[in-house]
């Protein structure tokens, strides 16, 4: 049995996904990031860098309890475990890979900073607002130009780099992304919507998402963008 330690987040949702779309057996435990839980001694052994999501496989490699953190190195875990959703041909397999970490070090990483600038920061700042923002735009010209050329994002199946990049690109439409400008992006898009998998994941999110909201009501929250507290509170939580 597979438990996800997460929060319905882009990151938690592609593990999400893929666990829906394996049909094995999968809990969610939730990590409510806004009450602290990832800095928890007990969350930390799973989790070090303090982050969702992690994963406990109760049957891992050898047989009893393994734990993994990073959403991509799960993704890659369960697709090797299964014999799912990565390909055996060696240049395909490849080519999955570089799409999976495309997705790890760009569009996650670029999103997320847009996001925190366009909607977070204490301060309205033109030149982190611009280079982010700017920045996801581009990505979408890549995913586009890929999409142009394969029919999903690693090659010509569909496999855990699609799920990995899907959840992240839910907000297209504020960002413009549209069929007229987008048109490749978009047939993979409508494409991923009508997976069954893909569809239990997006009704499954908001659900878990309204229940941990419901958690920390009349609960003191932390600041996720307070990164000097974030460092105290790892630091508090691992002194020897
Ligand atoms: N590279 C990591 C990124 C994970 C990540 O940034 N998780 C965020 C939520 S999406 C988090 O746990 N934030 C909690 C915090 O900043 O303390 C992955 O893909 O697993």
């Amino acid at each position: 049995m597979i438990e996800l330690h997460s929060t319905p987040t882009p990151n938690g949702q592609k593990v999400m996904i893929m666990l829906e779309e394996l049909g094995i057996e999968w809990k969610h435990i939730d990590v409510n990031i806004r009450l602290g839980d990832q800095f928890t001694p007990e969350y930390l052994k799973l989790s070090p860098n303090n982050r969702i999501p992690a994963i406990v496989d109760t049957d891992g490699p050898g047989g009893g309890r393994y734990t993994m953190m990073e959403s991509g190195a799960i993704l890659f875990y369960l697709a090797e475990k299964t014999g799912k959703f990565l390909p055996k041909d060696a240049r395909k397999r490849y080519d999955v890979m570089q799409w999976l970490i495309f997705q790890m070090a760009h569009v996650g990483p670029m999103f997320g900073q847009a996001n925190h600038f366009n909607n977070y920061a204490k301060e309205r700042l033109p030149y982190p607002t611009e280079r982010y923002n700017n920045e996801s735009i581009r990505l979408y010209r890549v995913l586009d130009n890929r999409l142009r050329d394969s029919a999903w994002i690693g090659c010509d199946e569909y496999t855990i780099a699609d799920m990995a990049v899907y959840p992240w690109t839910k907000m297209h439409k504020e960002r413009g992304v549209d069929k007229a400008g987008y048109p490749n992006f978009m047939r993979w898009y409508e494409a991923m919507q009508a997976r069954p998998a893909v569809q239990r994941n997006d009704k499954m999110a908001p659900e878990i998402r309204e229940r941990m909201n419901k958690a920390t009501e009349g609960k003191e929250t932390i600041s996720l963008y307070d990164t000097k507290d974030n460092a105290a509170r790892l630091a508090g939580a691992t002194k020897n």
